[in-house]
C-alpha cells in the first residue's frame, strides 16, 4: 500500500446547519492547500474547509454515510488495535472512515479507544460531536447557537462567526476577546444539539492520579517498550523522519528510537548567537549517523518572531510562549518540502524534568500540578510547525507513554541524584554515555530566549520586579492583534509592542 507521509488534513473550519449554507472560509495560520467540502446528510448539512499539505489529497480526512459525517485533522496511532475490534471485514481506508466505523460500533465512546493527535467533528442525526485527543494536542474551538455549530482548529478563524448567540458552555474555556468562542477541553467529546445549541461534555481521558510501584528493571523495560511503540507509530514506512535534536536526553532518545525504526533519520539543531548546544547534538548525530543540520538564528530575529509564536499557538501564557518561540523560529527557518517532524517535547512534564529537585513530595506536586493545568496552553499545537507547512508530533505525549510516565512513583523519576532517571536508564545503550548522563538546559535557556526577552523589557525601562507582568501584557497584546484582530504577524513589531507596554507601566507607576 502506498502510504503518504503526512496526515490527510492539518486543520479545518466546519459549519453544521439543519440544511444548506456555504463553504466557510477563513485565513489560517496553518500553511497549506484549502479544499472545500459540502456533505448533505439526512438530517443536517456539514460544510467545511480542510487545510492540508499541497500534493496530499485530503480524502481520508473525511468519511460519511447517509446520516453521519466525520472530519478529522491529524492522525491516529493505534490503528491496528482499532481495526482489530472492528473485525476482519473492515476495509483499512483512512482515519475518518475508521472513526466512522468505530462510531457505529461504540457511539461517542469510540473516542475513548483512540490514541492519536487529532481534532474531529462528527455530524450525526441532529447532533454535532466535537472531539479532542487525550492531550488536546490539536486545539479545537467552537461557536454555537440554535441552528448552527461552527468549529475550527484555529480560534482566529471563528471571529466572523462569533457573537454570543447560544447558551454559554459551562465546561469549556472561553477565548478572551472572541465572544461566543470556546475551546473544547482536552480528552473530551462535546455533544451539541444542533437545534438548541446546547452541549454536554464527556471526558474520554484524564491524567492518572495514582502511582505505580515497579522494580527498576520492570520500569525501565516498560518505558523503553512504550516509547519504542510510540515512535514507531509516528513514522511512515519508507520515509525519513526529521528529529529536532537539542542533544538532551528527551530528543536524543526519540532520535535513537526513530533511527532504529526508520533505518535512517535527518536531524536538526538550532542555536542563537547567544548560546547553542551544537556540540552535544553533534555527538548524538554522529553516534547515530543521522544526516544532521545546524541552524543559527540571531537573538534579535528570535524576538521578532514573538508575534508568530502567539499567532500560531493562540496561547496567552507568557512562559509557554518563551518555550515555543525557539521552536517556531526553527520551524520557520526549515525551508523546503513539508516534513514529518518528531520532537522530544513534553517529556519534562510527566517526569518533572524541569524541577531539579531531590524531595519526592515536591517532585510529585510538580507532576500533579502540570498534569492538571496543561489544557488550553496549546504548547503541542501542530500549527507551530504548520505555519511553515510541516507536521510535528511528540512521542512523549503518546497516550500510552504518558499514562505510564505520569503513573510511575516519583522515586523512579529522580534516582541516584539523576533527573529523569527511568528515561535515562531506558536509553542507556542506544546513546553515547555522555548524552545519557548530562542534564540539559531547557530550550528557552539553551537559546537564551528568557533572558533576551527580559533584557528587551529592561532596556525599555521596565523595572526588574515588573518584568513578568510586562511579559504577560506583551503576550496579551500580541494575542489581541494577531488572533483577535487578525493582523498579519509579519506586520506586528515586537519592539513597538514592548515599548507601548513599557510606557503604559511607567505611566501606571507614576
Ligand atoms: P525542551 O525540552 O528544551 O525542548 C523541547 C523539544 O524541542 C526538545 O526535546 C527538542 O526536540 C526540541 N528542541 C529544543 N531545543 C532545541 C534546539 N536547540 N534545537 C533543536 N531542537 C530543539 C520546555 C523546554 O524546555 O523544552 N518544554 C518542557 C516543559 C513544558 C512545560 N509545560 C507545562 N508545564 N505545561 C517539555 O516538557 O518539553
Ligand atoms: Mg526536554
Amino acid at each position: 500500500m502506498a502510504s503518504q507521509d503526512l496526515p490527510a488534513a492539518f486543520g479545518f473550519l466546519a459549519s453544521a446547519r439543519p440544511s444548506g449554507g456555504g463553504i466557510p472560509q477563513a485565513a489560517f495560520a496553518t500553511r497549506g492547500t484549502h479544499t472545500g467540502v459540502g456533505l448533505g446528510l439526512r438530517s443536517q448539512t456539514l460544510n467545511a474547509t480542510l487545510v492540508h499539505a499541497p500534493g496530499t489529497p485530503p480524502d481520508s480526512a473525511q468519511a460519511r454515510d447517509a446520516d453521519t459525517a466525520v472530519l478529522i485533522a491529524g492522525e491516529i496511532y493505534n490503528r491496528d488495535d482499532l481495526y482489530s475490534v472492528l473485525g476482519p471485514k473492515t476495509e483499512q481506508a483512512g482515519d475518518a472512515q475508521l472513526l466512522l466505523d468505530l462510531l457505529h460500533c461504540y457511539g461517542l465512546h469510540a473516542f475513548r479507544l483512540v490514541n492519536g493527535r487529532f481534532a474531529a467533528v462528527v455530524s450525526t442525526g441532529r447532533q454535532v460531536l466535537l472531539a479532542t485527543d487525550h492531550a488536546g494536542s490539536v486545539p479545537l474551538y467552537v461557536c454555537a447557537g440554535p441552528g448552527e455549530v461552527t468549529a475550527s482548529t484555529e480560534a482566529k478563524t471563528l471571529t466572523g462567526h462569533g457573537g454570543p448567540r447560544g447558551f454559554p458552555f459551562a465546561d469549556a474555556r472561553r477565548v478572551r476577546g472572541l465572544p461566543g468562542v470556546y475551546q473544547v477541553p482536552a480528552g473530551a467529546v462535546m455533544e451539541i444539539d444542533l437545534d438548541t445549541g446546547t452541549a454536554g461534555t464527556h471526558r474520554t481521558w484524564t491524567p492518572p492520579l495514582a502511582r505505580r510501584i515497579m522494580d527498576e528493571n520492570e520500569a525501565v523495560d516498560a518505558v523503553r517498550a512504550a516509547l519504542d511503540r510510540a515512535v514507531g507509530a509516528r513514522i511512515t514506512p519508507g520515509s525519513t523522519p526529521l528529529v529536532v535534536l537539542s542533544g538532551g536526553i528527551d530528543s536524543s532518545g526519540v532520535a535513537a528510537l526513530a533511527h532504529r525504526s526508520a533505518g535512517t533519520i535527518d536531524s536538526l539543531s538550532m542555536g542563537t548567537d547567544v548560546s547553542d548546544e551544537f556540540v552535544q547534538a553533534r555527538a548524538v548525530a554522529g553516534h547515530l549517523g543521522s544526516r544532521h543540520r545546524e541552524i543559527t538564528v540571531p537573538t534579535a530575529d528570535l524576538l521578532r518572531q514573538l508575534p508568530y509564536a502567539v499567532w500560531a499557538s493562540e496561547s496567552e501564557d507568557p512562559q509557554i510562549i518563551e518555550y515555543l518561540l525557539p521552536l517556531v523560529a526553527l520551524y520557520r527557518a526549515l525551508d523546503g518540502p513539508a516534513r514529518r517532524v518528531l520532537t522530544g517535547y513534553g517529556a519534562d512534564i510527566p517526569l518533572a524534568g524541569m524541577h531539579r529537585e531531590d524531595r519526592l513530595p515536591n517532585l510529585d506536586t510538580a507532576v500533579a500540578y502540570d498534569m492538571a493545568t496543561y489544557d488550553g496552553l496549546n504548547e503541542m499545537s501542530p500549527v507551530l510547525s504548520a505555519v511553515s507547512g510541516h507536521w510535528s508530533t511528540h512521542p512523549y505525549w503518546d497516550r500510552d507513554v504518558l499514562d505510564l510516565l505520569v503513573s510511575l512513583e516519583a522515586g523512579l523519576k529522580r534516582r541516584y541524584g539523576r533527573d529523569k532517571w527511568v528515561l535515562r536508564a531506558a536509553m542507556a545503550g542506544l546513546l553515547p554515555d555522555e548524552t545519557v548522563r548530562r542534564p540539559k538546559l531547557g530550550v528557552h535557556e539553551g537559546s537564551g530566549t528568557t533572558s533576551s526577552f527580559s533584557l528587551l523589557l529592561l532596556e525599555q525601562g521596565v523595572a526588574e520586579q515588573a518584568v513578568d507582568a510586562a511579559k504577560r501584557q506583551v503576550v496579551r497584546e500580541l494575542f489581541d492583534r494577531t488572533v483577535v484582530a487578525g493582523e498579519d504577524p509579519g506586520e506586528v513589531s515586537t519592539a513597538d509592542v514592548v515599548r507601548s507596554v513599557a510606557d503604559r507601566l511607567e505611566r501606571g507607576a507614576a
